[in-house]
């Protein structure tokens, strides 16, 4: 079984729970895409009817347009009934970090107005302390002097070996944009962030700050594929 493939085994799981007639939140990145597929796949059989997606991102917008999912926003309905999104890491209380694909801003809009949020990961995901696998916490921030937001970041959690860095296209180089037309800093630290709810306030507190990747009691369940199998963790 490749990563890909549990990946899949999980996005498939997750999309047993969606109903005919559902709002759902379209997840990002290369599990929640298995997800959507699949959506589009039951919709085609027939085997789900009157779906509404409502897309985290325009790459999932894009991909679910081209599939025949119909679409609609958060102003049209304010309340998702589920969403299914993929994570970068996952706790054992079901914090996750997200974003590392860019997304994290509209993602968490619509997975903070999802009644159920079922979070779909390969068990490489799984992790003891958020922001302890040395991996990036990404922050979207807005342009406008984003290397003092950058410092000012880093310098909230100096006790915690923080580094920051501003994220680039790997391809050209360039500065990344989110959909949303910010920047991103990615956050590392050397050891764990901590007190999550103290590190979520701390940076939202910082002007120029919109919003970061710690997604803290908004999964309701979380689907783990597993060599072993698959397995579901609950709130
Ligand atoms: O960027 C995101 O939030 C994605 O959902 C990411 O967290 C998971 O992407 P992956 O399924 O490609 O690992």
């Amino acid at each position: 079984l490749t990563q890909d493939d549990l990946k899949k085994i999980a996005a498939y799981k997750a999309v047993e729970h969606v109903k005919s007639g559902m709002v759902v939140g379209l997840g990002t990145g290369s599990t929640a895409k298995h997800a959507v597929d699949r959506i589009a796949q039951l919709l085609q059989q027939g085997k789900l009817k009157d779906i509404v997606g409502i897309a985290t991102s325009m790459k999932t917008y894009e991909q679910a347009v081209s599939l025949g999912i119909p679409l609609s926003d958060l102003d049209s309905h304010p309340t998702v009934d589920l969403a299914i999104d993929g994570a970068d890491e996952v706790d054992p209380g079901l914090n996750l970090v997200k974003g590392r694909g860019g997304s994290l801003l509209r993602e968490k809009m619509i997975e903070s107005a999802s009644k159920k949020f079922i979070v779909i990961v390969d068990e490489s995901k799984l992790v003891n302390h958020i922001g302890g696998s040395k991996l990036a916490m990404p922050v979207e921030i807005i342009p406008f002097c984003w290397n003092h937001s950058l410092k000012r970041l880093v310098g909230l959690f100096a006790d915690k070996g923080c580094l920051g860095e501003l994220r680039k296209c790997s391809e050209s180089g360039k500065i990344y944009v989110t959909d949303n037309g910010n920047y991103i800093i990615d956050l590392y630290f050397e050891n764990d962030i901590g007190d999550l709810n103290e590190a979520s306030d701390a940076i939202l507190r910082l002007p120029g700050i919109v919003e970061h990747g710690m997604f803290i009691g908004l999964a309701t369940s979380v689907i783990v594929a597993g060599v072993n199998g698959v397995t579901v963790k609950t709130k």
